[in-house]
């Protein structure tokens, strides 16, 4: 049985998703987002309720062994699909669904076979193997906070799409132009919200909106279990990066509600990308309460 107590492999998750196309075949479509250098699909799945809706794209797994993060993915997945919750429901029928949760597949079998805390892609380098997908993607590519040694954690990679996993994610985002309105990437750890930009001090055109929209988002996540979110411009709330997916969707697809979730635990855990399964759920529930008060609050923005 697929449930949400205890972390998943790729097949199966990949296996769920495939599941969930059989069997609400009017609304679940599968998408393939692209391949990973090892021959992987980037599988996703579209979830629609209803045509002439505005989309949202949700990645998850850019870095491996940030487990809460695919698993945080395919429980909203299934709470879009299955919630008895009004708001929930009313939220998933309210817009079209992309949803990714694995981006680094390789990666993140790699955590599962071999090094529990690997975090890069897996291409093979002259003296290491991967880049940083979060800082791989052509806007700012490598301007800062994002490293030219290949053996770096934070290596941006040869050039800009140099992975072909950022590569043809990037084609498949571009190829829904015009359609998708909120952009949301799920990391670990630390309990932040973070919008654009990485690469720069400057506040992003509409910082003010991204600010208060998160600050409804975080209240909202707090009131279930009191886990508190602090939430920011990148660049100010964790660090200059340079080259991540969010930061491209903001500036170079012009998506205007773009947030990077760095979810449980707090930023004072040690060995906090190994989060105890008993915390998924929970993670899952507060994230979920998050989301109805962020789609809320950015929609009164217009
Ligand atoms: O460094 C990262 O890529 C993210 N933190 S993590 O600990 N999960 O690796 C933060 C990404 C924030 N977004 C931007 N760099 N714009
Ligand atoms: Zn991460």
């Amino acid at each position: 049985i697929y449930d949400w107590t205890s972390y998943h492999t790729l097949d199966e998750n990949y296996e769920w998703l495939r599941s969930l196309a059989q069997q609400y075949p009017d609304k679940v479509e599968l998408i393939k987002a692209g391949s990973s250098y090892e021959g992987r699909d980037l599988l996703g799945i579209k979830i629609s309720f209803k045509s002439g809706n505005k989309g949202v794209f949700i990645e998850g797994g850019i870095h491996a062994r940030e487990w809460i993060s695919p698993a945080t993915v395919t429980y909203i997945t299934n709470q879009l699909l299955t919630s008895s919750d009004a708001e929930v429901r009313a939220l998933a029928e309210r817009y079209d669904w992309y949803i990714v949760p694995h981006v680094n597949p390789d990666g993140y079998v790699y955590t599962h076979n071999k090094e529990r805390l690997w975090r890069k892609t897996r291409s093979k380098g002259s003296s290491c193997y991967g880049a940083d997908a979060n800082r791989n993607w052509g806007f700012h590519w490598k301007e800062v906070g994002a490293s030219s040694s290949e053996c770096s954690e934070t290596y941006a990679g040869k050039s800009a799409f140099s992975e072909v996993e950022t590569q043809s994610l990037s084609k498949y985002i571009s190829s829904l132009k015009g359609k998708i309105s909120v952009y949301l990437a799920f990391h670990s750890f630390s309990q932040l919200m973070l919008f654009p930009y990485g690469h720069t001090s400057a506040k992003a055109p509409n910082h003010n909106d991204l600010n208060s929209i998160a600050d409804a988002a975080a209240t909202a996540l707090a009131k279930r279990y009191g886990t508190k979110y602090k939430y920011g411009n990148t660049y100010a709330a964790i660090y200059p990066a340079a080259g991540s997916s969010v930061d491209w969707a903001y500036g170079e697809v012009g998506i205007k509600v773009a947030y990077t979730y760095e979810l449980r635990p707090s930023s004072s855990s040690s060995n906090g990308f190994v989060l105890a399964a008993s915390q998924i759920i929970p993670t899952g529930q507060e994230t979920v309460d998050s989301l109805i008060a962020l789609f809320k609050a950015a929609e009164s923005k217009g």
